[in-house]
């Protein structure tokens, strides 16, 4: 079970009424202050307390049974990722019935095969129709708009035992699976998406089910090989997918840049990612990293991480809410005239490189590849210093801010410069201090040069956080 408790509540927040309030003599009171927290905070965007996980693993005569809402991991990470890591805010959560058969001996050792079924979406659900909203299960209305995943895991896993047994003994362990899922929406109802039980059926403008007609193939392969000095790890994912209607949610009441009203129109989805981590130790107290990894692209205009975002120029004027010109920083990779196709891989948000371009900038690897070297450094038990450096270049240029249309106004314009691929150099260093109490402290630091991609009129970003942390 997993219950997140004050969970990304920011320090001096939950105003207190009693001393922070409009009438307060001062707005912030020197005779005492105290943080409250109230159920349906106005000022806060999640609830005090949020169950997020609550699942069970079972070991039956025949095989492992887990079942519940559960975290869901693969590989390195750049596909499914559960986000365990201390500082981690994103990660994969799914609703899950899987069963790991024992491994069977092979040619290529032991294998171990895990079929599963994700439960993605329902879809429209009545409230008990007995009793009313609040008592009893809700009951899933339309069995045609549900989402469904069929996966299946099949891998050579060493336990952590085993490979520090094999270590010890000075031999290699090697590890590998495959992770294949075929996922599926037959139809959608906007009107639920958006509304919920709140969602009036009955009215022409909201009874219109959606033909989603979506589907895709998509798998991942993984390779780990583990010596005394050595990690070598790599993940390439592949997806291959059809979406028959692509658009049929409504405006967003909340940002008027967001508007996904467009035609609805049919899509293929071709995407491929890719990582690849080596980590090698010369001394028992320094380790030297590399990675590299690349997303695929997509050459319509934007990166492709927030594919709702429109062109809104200060919100009104010729061409707003119209698909975004060459030159913007987001945007949908579909819709222009010929274009029927999202084709940039987006890697699992909760996998972070660095700590300002990708991580909070573009928020999302993608249309992208980058190298990064790096260095981990034991100065002392307990005491960790790890710098890095990442040079990230876009797949596509007329992905950048740095291209531009012929007409910016016109969401058909043409191509008037492609810009300029190269992203940034970012150097990143952290300093971890964990004395072994279940305590951690860390400072992080880190500076990114943008580079052509980004167009001129750029500076030197930085960023310097700590955190604290105590696991129990
Ligand atoms: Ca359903
Ligand atoms: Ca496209
Ligand atoms: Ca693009």
């Amino acid at each position: 079970m997993q219950v997140d408790v004050l969970d990304n509540y920011l320090l001096g927040s939950s105003a207190n009424s009693l001393l922070d309030g409009t009438g307060s003599a001062y707005p912030i009171p020197f005779y005492g202050s105290t943080r409250t927290t109230y159920a349906s905070d106005p000022t806060q965007d999640h609830p005090l307390i949020s169950p997020k996980r609550v699942w069970a693993e079972v070991q039956t005569p025949v095989g492992l049974l887990t079942f519940g809402r559960q975290p869901s991991a693969w590989g390195l990470g750049i596909l499914a990722n559960a986000g365990t890591s201390l500082d981690s805010d994103y990660g994969d959560t799914v609703d899950r019935l899987q069963f790991a058969l024992p491994p069977f001996g092979t040619p290529l050792g032991d294998l171990v095969i895990v079929p599963m079924v994700d439960f993605d979406v329902t879809g429209v659900s009545h409230p008990d129709p007995h009793f009313g909203p609040g008592v009893g299960q809700p009951i899933d209305a339309d069995q045609s708009d549900d989402a469904l995943t069929l996966a299946i895991k099949v891998a050579r896993l060493d336990t952590d035992d085993e490979i520090r047994r094999k270590l010890e003994r000075n031999e290699t362990s090697n590890n590998f699976g495959l992770y294949y899922n075929w996922r599926a929406q037959e139809n959608t109802y906007p009107a639920w998406v958006e509304l919920g039980y709140a969602g009036d059926f009955s009215n022409t403008n909201n009874t219109t089910i959606g033909r989603r007609g979506a589907w895709a193939h998509i798998a991942s392969a993984w390779y780990r090989h583990l010596s005394q000095k050595w990690r070598i790890e790599g993940e390439l994912v592949g997806v291959y997918g059809h979406i028959g209607n692509i658009n049929l949610a409504g405006s967003s009441a909340t940002d008027p840049s967001i508007d996904t009203t467009r035609l609805a129109q049919s899509i293929n989805v071709q995407q491929w990612g890719l990582a690849l981590q080596g980590e090698y130790k010369p001394a028992s107290v320094v380790s030297i990293g590399f990675e590299v990894a690349a997303a695929s692209g997509d050459s319509a205009p934007g990166m492709g991480n927030m594919p709702e975002r429109l062109y809104f120029p200060n919100g009104v004027g010729t061409g707003a809410g119209q698909l975004p010109p060459y030159g913007s920083l987001e945007g949908p990779q579909w819709g222009r005239p010929g274009d029927h196709s999202i084709n940039n891989y987006r890697f699992n948000p909760a996998y972070t490189p660095d700590l300002i371009l990708y991580r909070r900038i573009l928020g999302q690897v993608t249309d992208s590849w980058y190298l990064k070297p790096s260095v981990r450094w034991d100065i002392l038990p307990g005491l960790t210093l790890d710098g890095a450096a990442i040079y990230s270049q876009a797949m596509y240029s007329q992905s950048t801010p740095s291209s531009s249309s012929l007409d910016p106004n016109d969401p058909n314009s043409a191509l008037a410069s492609k810009g300029s691929a190269p992203l940034g150099l970012e150097l990143d260093g952290k300093l971890t201090l964990s004395p072994g109490n279940g305590f951690k402290g860390w400072g992080d630091i880190g500076l990114l040069k943008p580079l052509s991609g980004f167009g001129p009129g750029t500076s030197l970003a930085w960023v310097f956080e700590f955190g604290l942390a105590v696991t129990f």
